[in-house]
């Protein structure tokens, strides 16, 4: 099934479902590999490998090189956390045209100014997009589309920026009648009732999708008993490859040997089999005359 309308059946399908981070094609193969049917191309997550913030200092083109990646290793639906669209409605719907090129079938875009910064680093002293400009924009990505199903996500930033319940569902069913295809609420805070009190008022007009990083206690049971359609998690392979790349630094670092990390790191054929050298083997012999 083509990658849209597989995205597209994850989102508007009756049950809660997940999709994980990558920021790589290994990262996004071993999601694959776990069983997930979809990937979040996290723009923290992408950055934080650069090298830079989440300020898009990154280009826009140097995401889409490493997404043409992550999406050439992957045969599951990539969707890309597009930040505000990388400008206006001409950048966002360009950004489009590039995305269905490299076969990435949805992107998200959130309500802030371009260069946005991460919602969990002063979130309230970020500017909200005005809603009719965000409108245009979501308008322009939908009408630039070729695929019917490529997927628009619009996230609504109005908890993250302090404005409350009214401004995020006035916002919500602003971009719901702007075509977007769901909605993305976003909240920092550590339980879930800035969601609920949304999910209560909103009903079941569009897809609803979250991103638990911060309510990160709450049982997941929860998110199906409010009605979300999907669920981010949105930087654990970042996270957890952090954590394990700095234990084994310092302790080659500390042993000025490798003896004590050997066992703990994937060995060389886990690598070559992610890498599929074993068709290149095959390959080999059907094409090189000489193999
Ligand atoms: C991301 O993963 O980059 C996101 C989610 O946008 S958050 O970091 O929660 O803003
Ligand atoms: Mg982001």
């Amino acid at each position: 099934m083509k990658k849209t309308k597989q995205l597209r059946e994850l989102i508007e399908s009756k049950q809660l479902e997940f999709i994980m981070e990558a920021h790589s094609a290994l990262s996004a193969k071993i999601v694959e590999e776990a069983g997930f049917k979809g990937i979040w191309a996290s723009g923290l997550s992408l950055s934080a490998a650069l090298g830079v913030r989440d300020n898009n200092e990154a280009s826009w083109t140097q995401v889409l090189d490493i997404l043409e990646f992550m999406s050439d290793a992957t045969s599951i639906p990539i969707l890309l956390d597009g930040d505000t669209g990388y400008g206006n409605f001409n950048n966002a719907r360009r950004l489009v045209k590039k995305l269905e090129q490299r076969d990435i079938p949805g992107v998200c875009i959130e309500d802030k100014l371009f260069p946005k910064t991460n919602s969990f680093i002063k979130g309230e002293a970020q500017p909200l997009a005005d809603i009719n400009e965000f409108c245009g924009k979501i308008k322009a990505m939908k009408d630039s589309q070729n695929d019917e199903d490529f997927v628009v996500v619009s996230r609504v930033e109005a908890f993250i920026a302090g404005w409350g319940l009214k401004e995020a569902l006035k916002r919500a069913e602003a971009y719901r009648q702007a075509g977007t295809d769901a909605v993305l609420i976003h909240s920092k805070r550590s339980d879930m009732t800035e969601i609920e009190a949304f999910m209560k008022e909103w009903g079941n007009r569009l897809p609803v999708i979250i991103v638990p990083t911060k309510y990160y206690s709450v049982p997941t049971d929860k998110f199906s008993d409010l009605g979300i359609s999907l669920s981010i998690w949105a930087n654990h392979n970042l996270r957890s490859s952090i954590t394990a790349m700095q234990k084994t630094s310092a302790q080659i670092y500390y042993d000025k040997s490798l003896i004590n990390v050997e066992k703990n790191v994937s060995p060389l054929e886990e690598v070559f089999r992610l890498q599929k050298a074993e068709e290149l083997d095959i390959a080999e012999k059907l094409y090189l005359s000489s193999a």
